[in-house]
């Protein structure tokens, strides 16, 4: 069966004809002329919907209703095996200028765009439905969230925007009249012929299009179903349009997990920290410290994004403006994560991870040796002597935040949790110490912009190569780049006591390859030392690169970890810094035209650090 009629079978408590806001009814109407779906359907945002559409995409194919007693409530797709994963390279940023949208994004004229996608869309719905979605990044009402409305043809989107977004009838009551609201048009890109039966994931195998107009604050979205290409509120509202608001706006969109550190006397304070994809920040967010530090505890309130606005009393408050986890599943284990283990035991959609006899669901990692007879993600019996994995590396699990043991109580606050700390890190096995303080929050902008992380895959270049991914915030820039630093700096003069900023990197490696620090819950040791810094708690010596903790500062209580290791992953190498500055400039010159000039001295203040200290600059036992 197709999934085309589902407007007919269930009855939406949201009709077209009473929708208050005759704008986006008539934006609606408008879509569907050019996309000639055969029905319209308005999400409601309820439990039965929920419910019905995965039913639809169970009896279409698309779902594999997993066991009801293993995994309640939960299901798995498949997806064409053309549409994995985000396609960096068909995004673009249709500003006027072109030096707008800057080096670092695929750009085009929107005019030319438009011309380019109209005849793509065109009938592109049909003998599909078209679902709006009316959705709100943040919690309802927030004067921090904003609110958008997906247009799609795949129900696969609606059911996984109503885990990762509040969706439904009340977020068009917020809306009113004539409230404001991002348009998101999606299409799979593959219209029925009358007859035509549907296959289990559509999407267009060729021709791939994720485009956003920030003058327009519109998205359009052809040919993938899959993630952040199809999941329009992550990546394209949340990212790449906020950021442009945000600079308008004078707040922040950002590529930032948020969590709460609780002290052994219950004083909260809240972090936010930008990692690069593959540096484990999900596993940071959810984090469990070690037994040994006994009464510390890490409460999760976001994993990926954090819109960030100024308060009434000047400080930063930060919400998630997703209400669920779009996670890396391959590596998630009891070990790694044991929260987003228990946030997966039910109410949970998987997608392109192996399935099992018994119909549970199976990734790399999960477990040693792969179950007997699973299904991999191409749908075929599993061969573990065929050296590919069971589970895609990009396969995904969509989870209610809500589900997680270590949400934080304020996670749905509509004031946002107050932010105290920037953390910025990448993936580097040299050059990179396990922490350091940026001096001020200049410096910190610095240490942001020019941070670098090695590629775990080889999707953009050359594996083990650092790849300069600024803030995070590479693949997800709405405007340019330099812009961009230059708003964090003039954020920055505006406020009286701003958050202090930190890096991080826990992947720093031996001779031997090996990495030296353990990671995952022992991390909480770099935490505690940072959240004393921040307030004013604990000392800290002067490094070429900022402020550092010597070893009897940090909380090593149980951890067999010695001085001497410690100063290892804490040496600032000369020699290797050099070559980090070197290619801090190759950054620079790309953004030459809009870069601050407050970058270029400090450039030089950090190479004057760095040549008036010692060649490999390490503390000594002694001089602690
Ligand atoms: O697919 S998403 O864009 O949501 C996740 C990612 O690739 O970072
Ligand atoms: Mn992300």
């Amino acid at each position: 069966m197709s999934t085309n009629n589902v407007a007919l079978d269930y009855e939406s408590k949201v009709q077209q004809e009473a929708v208050q806001h005759k704008e986006l009814v008539e934006w609606v109407k408008k879509t569907a002329e050019l996309t000639q779906p055969d029905a319209i359907y308005w999400c409601d945002g309820s439990t039965e919907e929920y419910d019905y559409m995965c039913d639809l995409l169970v009896q279409g194919g698309t779902f594999k209703k997993l066991n009801e007693e293993k995994r309640p409530n939960s299901y798995l797709a498949f997806s064409d095996p053309s549409d994995v994963a985000r396609v960096e390279d068909k995004t673009f940023i249709c500003s006027k200028r072109k030096s707008d949208a800057g080096p670092t994004n695929n750009w085009m004229d929107p005019d030319e765009m438009k011309a380019t996608l109209q005849p793509l869309m065109k009938g592109s719905m049909k003998g599909r439905t078209m679902y709006v979605i009316p959705f709100s990044m943040g919690p309802v009402g927030s004067p921090i969230a904003h609110i958008g409305v997906e247009l799609t043809d795949s129900p696969y989107v609606v059911v996984n925007m109503k885990i990762m977004t509040r969706m439904g009838k009340h977020v068009l009551d917020q809306l009113g009249t004539d409230g404001d609201y991002i348009k998101c048009l999606h299409t799979v890109g593959a219209p029925l012929e009358p007859g035509q039966e549907d296959v289990s994931w559509p999407c267009n195998p060729d021709t791939k299009y994720i485009v956003h107009y920030p003058e327009e604050r519109r998205i359009e979205s052809y040919g993938s179903g899959y993630g952040g290409n199809a999941l329009l509120g992550k990546k394209c509202f949340a990212l790449r349009i906020a950021s442009t608001m945000a600079r308008d706006e004078g707040w922040l969109a950002e590529h930032m997990l948020i969590l709460g550190v609780e002290s052994p006397e219950g004083e909260k304070t809240y972090v936010a920290a930008a990692f690069p994809s593959a540096c484990g920040k999900t596993n940071f967010a959810m984090m469990i410290p070690p037994k040994e530090l006994d009464g510390w505890k890490i409460t999760t309130v976001g994993d990926d994004i954090a819109w960030i606005k100024k308060g009434p009393d000047g400080r930063l408050y930060a919400i998630n403006p997703e209400a669920g986890y779009f996670g890396v599943a391959p590596g998630t284990n009891y070990d790694t994560n044991p929260n987003a283990m228990e946030s997966i035991r039910k109410d949970a959609i998987f997608t392109n991870v192996a399935l099992t006899p018994d119909g549970d669901v199976w990734w790399e990692g999960m477990s040693k040796e792969a179950p007997e007879g699973i299904i991999d993600w191409h749908g075929n019996v599993y061969d573990p002597s065929s050296g590919k994995p069971a589970a895609h590396p990009n396969a995904r699990f969509t989870s209610p935040a809500a589900l997680c043991p270590s949400i934080d109580e304020k996670w749905e606050d509509p004031a946002g949790v107050p932010i105290s700390a920037f953390i910025f890190g990448g993936r580097r096995s040299t050059t990179v110490p396990l922490v350091y303080q940026a001096p001020n929050w200049n410096f910190g902008v610095y240490l942001a912009a020019t941070m670098g992380s090695e590629m775990t895959a080889a999707a953009f270049g050359n594996v083990g190569a650092v790849r300069r991914d600024p803030f995070a915030m590479l693949p997800f820039m709405g405007y340019h780049m330099a812009d961009y630093f230059n708003h964090w700096l003039q954020f920055g003069r505006e406020l009286s006591n701003p958050p202090r900023i930190f890096g991080v990197n826990w992947f720093r490696k031996d001779e031997n390859g090996k990495f030296v620090w353990p990671g995952f819950g022992e991390n909480m040791r770099v935490l505690k030392w940072i959240v004393q810094r921040v307030k004013g708690e604990i000392s800290a010596v002067e490094s070429p690169l900022g402020w550092v903790p010597s070893y009897s500062d940090m909380d090593m209580t149980g951890l067999d970890f010695s001085e001497e290791e410690f100063y290892k992953i804490m040496s600032i190498d000369r020699e290797a810094w050099k070559e980090e500055v070197l290619s801090h400039e190759e950054l620079f010159s790309k953004l030459y035209d809009k870069l601050p000039k407050e970058f270029l001295y400090m450039r030089e203040l950090m190479k004057s650090a760095l040549w008036r200290s010692p060649e490999t600059w390490g503390q000594q036992p002694e001089r602690v």
